[in-house]
Formats: structure tokens, sequence, C-alpha cells
């Protein structure tokens, strides 16, 4: 049961971020390195060279950030929280700077009628785990949940919805497979040993934070509609399928690893890995479920690698499963990802079905390059019409999930500002909100002022 989510009489509205993509002042005030800091010095690792350091420095203008919500109208704030602010070497010490400066921000959101919503952890793991095998280590499962009740038993009086992980997807594959994110390791299939420990840190945070009385404790995934082309083998869908969704969902609403699964992942079937009880902790862990949709996954025609081939980074995501050619169809984001709309309304119908959790759209939000400018109050602003057209189509397939059946409770827009696009640097916006470069000055976009005023509609 859960008792501060969003009710489900009508859609709610939001807007996310995460830390290390906003705040900035990443060396001081006691805060560690992470995988990301460590990642992004390595050469061609982020396209522009740039790391957090040079993002939007939300760590000082938070407050700013607060009334920029406030006049959008949003309901809900989805923020996430640096583990290396608050325990910067992973375990141990805790640096209470860390928690001051996340007690300032709640204060400011609520001040301003803003309710937030917290993740735990949106990708930066302390460099000091990854030196010990990160997530590869079934220690830091436990680290994490320990870092977790840190935050709770600081943030927990008024933050009462959380989500453990954002997008454990990422965080296994791209980050130890792929190798195109932190902390860029290519292990093949040993990366679904990271998953494993990811599902084990949400579920015994989840066990620890429920015991504290926390209600509301959810996980975020990217999960994805997977529609095969016609010459893509049953067998090669199924995998990816499994790595994509099952390795999430399964354990969490039945606490097994399904046949088809171990098919690709037999590393999951090891018990050293998977041990007694894991299973059992992680089902029904979750109170509710996040979803972050961006675009459907089309598996083409099997096509295994020549022998020194480069090998496209998706399929390096999905280790274990045959390799297939990713087909991506027109109208395209300036990130190359399809704008599918009907992906996201079959995700929450099919979502809900398998898992009856309620659901949030934790994520939804698109790229372009930005160029059309208008005058606004005598202000030129970004004309981010490509936007628009993309927010409003999902919110519409939104609600016709929530027509269809789905209990979806909100639609939480990536993102509010323009930040570290990870590998991708600063060269891909998903604001609703422009940065100045130079001065970091915030400059709402046309699609910031085009939400505002759907959201007092929907309130009114
Ligand atoms: O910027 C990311 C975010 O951190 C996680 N979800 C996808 C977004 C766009 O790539």
């Amino acid at each position: 049961m859960t008792r501060f989510l969003p009710d489900g009489d009508r859609l709610h509205f939001g807007a996310a971020t995460a830390s290390y993509q906003i705040e900035g002042a990443t060396t001081i005030r006691g805060r560690g390195p992470s995988i990301w800091d460590t990642f992004a010095a390595k050469p061609g690792a982020v396209k522009d060279g740039k790391d957090g350091k040079d993002a939007p420095d939300s760590y000082f203008r938070y407050t700013e950030d607060a009334d920029l919500l406030r006049d959008l109208g949003a309901e809900y704030y989805r923020f996430s929280v640096a583990w290396p602010r608050i325990i910067p070497a992973g375990t141990g010490d805790v640096e209470p700077r860390g928690l001051d400066y996340y007690d300032r921000v709640v204060d400011a959101l609520l001040e301003r009628g803003v309710t937030p919503t917290g993740t735990f952890y949106h990708w930066d793991l302390p460099q000091a785990l990854e030196d010990k095998g990160g997530w590869l280590n079934r220690d830091t499962a436990y680290a994490f949940a320990d870092y977790a009740m840190v935050v709770h038993d600081r943030l927990g009086d008024r933050v009462k919805v959380w989500a453990t992980h954002n997008e454990p997807w990422c965080a296994t594959y791209l980050g130890y497979a792929a190798g195109v994110h932190a902390p860029g390791l290519k292990l093949g299939g040993e990366a679904h040993r990271v998953a494993h420990h990811l599902n084990l840190g949400h579920g015994v945070a989840a066990q620890r934070l429920h015991a504290a009385g926390c209600e509301d404790v959810g996980i975020v995934h990217n999960l994805a509609p997977i529609w095969p082309e016609e010459d893509c083998s049953p067998e090669a869908a199924d995998g990816i399928d499994a790595i994509r969704n099952r390795v999430w969902l399964d354990p969490l609403i039945d606490g097994a690893y399904d046949d088809g699964l171990l098919r690709v992942a037999p590393e999951l079937a090891d018990p050293e890995l998977v041990q007694e009880g894991d299973l059992e902790l992680i089902k029904g862990s979750a109170d509710w479920l996040g979803i972050n949709y961006y675009t459907p996954v089309r598996p083409g025609p099997t096509a295994p690698p020549a022998p020194g081939q480069a090998v496209h980074p998706e399929t390096e995501g999905y280790p274990g499963a045959e390799p297939v050619t990713f087909v991506v169809r027109d109208p395209r984001t300036d990130i190359g990802w399809e704008v599918e709309p009907r992906g996201l309304e079959e995700l929450l119908i099919e979502t809900h079905k398998r898992t009856g959790l309620p659901l949030m759209v934790t994520e939804n939000g698109a790229a372009y390059d930005d160029h059309d400018r208008i005058e606004r109050d005598g202000v030129s602003i970004v004309d981010d019409q490509d936007r628009i057209a993309y927010l409003d189509a999902h919110i519409e397939a939104t609600r016709r999930a929530r027509e269809a059946g789905a209990d979806v409770r909100a639609y939480i827009c990536w993102t509010l500002l323009d930040n570290f696009e990870w590998a991708e640097g600063y060269t891909k916006y998903f604001g609703i909100v422009g940065i100045d470069p130079l001065t970091k000055d915030r400059i709402p976009k046309a699609s910031y002022y085009w939400l505002q005023s759907q959201l007092k509609d929907s309130a009114s």
C-alpha cells in the first residue's frame, strides 16, 4: 500500500533532474569522487570532454530552480541524491554538509508548494566503491542500503516518496557491458552479476526503508516495448526483452529469473551470485514503479559481428542475446531516438497488467538542437516547437493508457534544465529551461511556457 503517491483521480505533473547532471560543485564541501568523474576524465569517453563540474550549478542555484518549478505549476520534483556527497568513501563516515545541502533543497521546494520525490541512486557511485569492484561486488548492495537509510533518516520526515535506483539497465549494461557509461567496462555476460546486485540493493534498501516506516518505496526502470522487425528471430527478440525488461520485473513480481533469461544470462543461475533468500527479499519489495520512456526498441535481423568488426554499443548492451541490428525509424530526435508515443501507451498498459503496481512516468522528454528563437517579454528564448509536440503527444499517450485502465499517477517531464547528458556531455539539450553556458543563467524555453499552460488547465 502506498500512502503519499499522487492519487489516481487525475494525472499529476512534475519535472525531473539528477544530481550529477545539474549540481556542479563536484569537489567542494567534502564530496568524494564518483565513477562519473573518473570516467569522464578518460580521453574520448565524453563527447565534449567535459564532466559534472560544468553542470548548471544547481548546488548553489537551487532556489532559482525551485522558483522555476513553482512558476511552472509543477506539483512534483523528482531529484536524486549524490551518494558521494553523503558518504564520500561509499561506506563509513557521513559528510554532514552533504545532508545539509539536500535539507535546504527539500525545504526550498516545500516552501514553494512543490512536493519532492527522491531517488537514491542515479549512477554517481562513489569511486572508492568501484575500486573494490563496484556493483560486481555484493557488498555494494549492502553499502547502498546503509547510505539510503542515512538519507532517509535525515529527509524522510519531509520526502515521502522514494525510488531506490534509476534505470539499472543503463547502470548495468551501458556501464559494465557496452562500456559507454561509467565505469566504462566491457565485461560481456559478467555484467549480469551487476544486474543481480542492483536488484539485491533495491531489495535490501526497500526492506529497511519499510521497517523505518516509509510506505512509498519504488524503483525506476527504463523498460522498453520490444517491437521486433519481421526478420528478427524470436530467440533474439526474447533475449533482448529478457535483458531489458524481465531481469528487473520478474524478481520484483515473481521472485525468479525465468528460463528464457537464464538462456542468455547463465550467470544468474550461479548460487554464489543469487544466494538463498535473495529473490524472496526482492519479491514484492516495490510499492510503485517508475517508467522512463523515450523510444521503442526494434530488433532487426540477426547479424553476428565478423571478427574484429565494430559492434554497435546497443548490441553490447544485451550480452548473451543473439546480436541484432537495431532499427530506428523516423522521425528521430537530435540524439537519434525514434519518436513513437504509442510505445509509451503500450508500455504503461502492459506494465500495469504485468505488475499491478501504481505507475508514474518518471521521465519522458526529447533532445532537440534548439536553434529557433522568439522574443518573449523582450527576451530572446528558444522556440522549441518540436519538443512541445513530443511532450504533447506523450502526455496524450499517458492519458490514453489511463483510459485503458493503467493506474498511472503522474507524468514527470525530463528535464527541468539543459544539463550533462552523460557520454554526450553538454551537446544534447533535453531541458525545458536553457542554460547560458557562460553565466549559467536559466532561460525558460517555449516548452516551459507551454507546459505551464497545460498544468494550469489540468489543475483547474
Ligand atoms: O539524461 C538521462 C537521464 O539521466 C536518465 N534517463 C534518460 C535521460 C536522457 O538520456
